[in-house]
């Protein structure tokens, strides 16, 4: 066939077929093609002429990511060399690999970085001047690259300054809710990507693109598997699966940690008891770290959730979480293993405000756990709500390691369907001030162990991911995984500042996209907030899939009915937990106490959290709380209006199956947030018996039918 002919008809397959339509499988490592000439050369000069001070399989996964990024931005391949001074521009090693060209101070500087620092900038060899990328280790190298290829792609890069960088936090890690037949609990972007099945054999590519994702965030570490745990994870066979994955991960600096059911010693072994004091016990739980270490040397170690909505744990022999904890640290502590224990644990079988159960039970145990273990919070004291108060143990226990668990999969936000910006709320939790252990010690400060000393420190998210094209069903919760990991790699960044990060990487640099795409990202949260539980309501979504509104769901265990979180009746609505209700609010520092104690002072977003108020209290505006709460009800219809107009006006500007993806999406968030409105008033009417204001769109429909909807497929249970 003649070329240009065979060109075309190539070029109309490839349109036909959708071969240049973006379905998000890149994430955020799309790696667009440079438009600026001045950065194109710059780049190009680099990336004709790079040289890697030794050999591992870090620099080869660095090396890989060069191929890509090169191939994409500069349509053609780099160029390596194996003579440091043979044409090289590029120099990627460690600080001592490159010591030579290093000053003292400039080595004193990196070394200061710490294992995961990097350092990039211009170093000089006999009058000649190299630009290099430069970790303590090679995992910072690699981290060093990723951010330098994120400033190519976001137009930042420049040549001639130099850039230091180090994570606050040691431990950034996801948490996989996946279970060994690949459903995910609270997973909405399809099963899990582990084949647990096919595994050992068979390494899918997704595996390491996930690696890749992970990396270039600076995540280090992941747990494979669901808290809600199976035992069968520490037999030999599981073993040999986690361990296929982790040398997939290792190169990328990313540790495997696993989920320890508590009862596997009498469900592997037969064994009469797990109780944490028991000998036989003691020595299952040694064996099989010892053997998991021999399958993973650098095993990170194990996430448990014991004692918590029907899981095994030390309080079934009279222990308690230290005891139950201990053990396990014990067996893990010989490999340098750590131990995360989950500090959301509450009880059925105890009367007090669910609230306060993780307060009750960890201050009294506060330095009793071994160093090598971690208490894992969750950001509040009930369950990943639209939005949650801080959790009152931050501040609570200062002699014992404390780390974030925050939740990346939407379970109570939409899951899927709606676009919800997760780091606003993120960081207002992280910046809130819990004058405990010093007056200005915040969320974040106690997390980057400033406030006490903690040399060992961790924040942790449920991860979103799953096996849909784009990884996490909607495109805009991709930017959840990346602020998650900015967040936890630098808890003090701002979710402005990753919105605008994130939106460049995904849809490049144009002005009007970056811009229009950050109003939208940064007020997704607050429209959520506003149709879902504003004004500090909580827990009022239908029961066990989470999916849309139920502030009428009742009857088994009372803490999981909506009533105990709202307490509507006749005379108002909220939660209590002043000294005079449950005293929850108590838990906290006594500036706290104080301000949050006068329904006048507290703010207006935690109202209903810690206040059962009259129907016709003044809010700060003047409006009623009944007024108050049809506003925010119905502000959250038209944010998700101005959210859909503002993303119809970049049609053109955004690629077509990106574009009709999120429109298809944000008409379902419409409909559902009309959904919660219109539920959430007609209910909450039946107690108040007042008008809706005349100047809200007024809920429609019948709150017969809206209680009577079911979904017994809804995704995650
Ligand atoms: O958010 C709730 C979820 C459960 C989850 C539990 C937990 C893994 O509804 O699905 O179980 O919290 O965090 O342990």
């Amino acid at each position: 066939m003649h070329k240009p002919i065979y060109l075309t008809a190539l070029l109309w397959l490839c349109i036909s077929l959708n071969c240049f339509a973006k379905d998000g499988y890149k994430l955020w490592l799309d790696y667009q093609p440079i438009q600026v000439p001045q950065l194109k050369s710059d780049v190009g000069s680099l990336l004709s002429g790079i040289y890697f001070f030794g050999e591992n399989p870090t620099y080869e996964a660095i090396r890989n990511e060069l191929n890509l990024a090169s191939q994409s931005m500069l349509e053609k391949a780099p160029v390596y060399s194996k003579d440091r001074l043979q044409n090289t521009k590029l120099w990627i090693g460690t600080r001592e690999q490159l010591s030579q060209v290093l000053s003292l101070t400039k080595q004193a500087e990196i070394k200061a970085l710490g294992e995961d620092g990097f350092w990039r900038g211009k170093v000089e060899l006999d009058g000649n001047s190299f630009y290099a990328i430069i970790g303590n280790r090679p995992v910072g190298t690699l981290y060093g690259t990723y951010n330098w290829l994120n400033s190519i792609q976001s137009n930042t890069f420049d040549k001639s300054t130099e850039l230091a960088d180090a994570p606050k936090i040691n431990i950034r890690m996801l948490n996989h809710w996946d279970n060994l037949d690949r459903t995910v609990e609270r997973g909405y972007a399809g099963f899990s990507i582990w084949d647990w099945h096919r595994l050992p054999g068979y390494i899918d590519p997704r595996y390491v693109d996930y690696a890749r994702a992970n990396a270039s965030l600076g995540i280090n570490a992941v747990s494979l598997t669901n808290v809600n745990a199976n035992a069968l994870i520490m037999t030999t066979d599981f073993m040999k699966k986690a361990k296929a994955l982790a040398d997939v991960f290792r190169p990328y600096g990313i540790k495997v940690f696993l989920t320890a059911r508590f009862s596997a010693p009498m469900q592997l072994e037969g064994l009469k008891t797990a109780d944490p004091l028991d000998p036989e016990v003691i020595a299952f739980w040694k064996k099989k770290a010892d053997e998991l270490y021999t399958h993973i040397p650098d095993f990170g170690g194990f996430l448990v959730k014991a004692n918590s909505e029907g899981q095994p744990g030390p309080h079934e022999y009279g222990r308690n979480h230290a005891e139950g904890a201990n053990m396990l640290a014990d067996a893990l502590a010989p490999h340098g293993g750590v131990l995360i224990w989950r500090a959301f644990v509450y009880s059925h079988e105890d009367e007090v405000d669910r609230h306060m159960q993780a307060n009750n039970e960890f201050e009294p145990l506060d330095g009793k756990f071994k160093d090598n273990v971690i208490i894992q919070i969750k950001n509040g004291a009930i369950d990943f709500q639209p939005r949650e108060p801080f959790h009152p143990l931050y501040g609570a226990i200062n002699e014992t390691n404390v780390g974030m668990e925050f939740q990346i999969t939407q379970e109570y936000l939409g899951q899927a369907t709606n676009l919800v910006y997760l780091a606003p709320m993120w960081e207002e939790v992280l910046k809130t001030k819990t004058y405990k252990p010093s007056p200005v010690s915040t969320v974040g400060s106690i997390l980057e162990g400033k406030e006490t000393g903690q040399k060992m420190t961790l924040i942790a998210g449920v991860s979103n991911i799953g096996t849909d094209h784009n990884w996490t069903g909607h495109l805009f919760a991709q930017s959840n995984w990346f602020a998650f990991g900015k967040m936890a790699w630098n808890p003090e960044v701002t979710s402005h500042e990753i919105a605008e990060e994130w939106t460049k990487l995904t849809f490049g640099l144009d002005r009007e996209v970056v811009s229009k795409v950050g109003e939208i990202l940064m007020e997704s949260h607050e429209a959520a907030v506003d149709y879902m539980t504003p004004l500090g309501l909580h827990h009022i979504m239908g029961r066990s899939h989470h999916y849309g509104p139920g502030p009428w769901v009742m009857g088994g265990r009372a803490d999981w009915t909506a009533p105990y979180y709202h307490q509507a009746d006749s005379l108002g609505i909220g939660f209590d937990r002043t000294g005079e209700g449950s005293g929850a609010l108590e838990q906290y520092a006594p500036e706290i106490v104080k301000k949050w104690s006068d329904p006048n002072q507290i703010p207006e977003k935690y109202l209903l959290w810690f206040h059962h108020l009259p129907w016709d209290f003044q809010l700060k505006d003047g409006n009623t709380l009944w007024e108050g709460i049809a506003y925010h009800y119905d502000r959250g219809v038209k944010e998700v209006r101005e959210m859909q107009a503002t993303w119809a006006s970049l049609e053109s500007k955004i690629d077509p199956e990106e574009f009709d993806h999120v429109k298809q999406l944000l008409e379902i968030q419409e409909e559902e947030a009309e959904w919660w409105r219109n539920a959430c008033l007609l209910y909450f009417q039946t107690f108040s018996k007042l008008p809706f204001p005349d100047d809200i769109e007024q809920p429609e429909g019948d709150l017969e039918y809206y209680k009577s909807l079911q979904f017994p497929n809804a995704p995650g249970i």
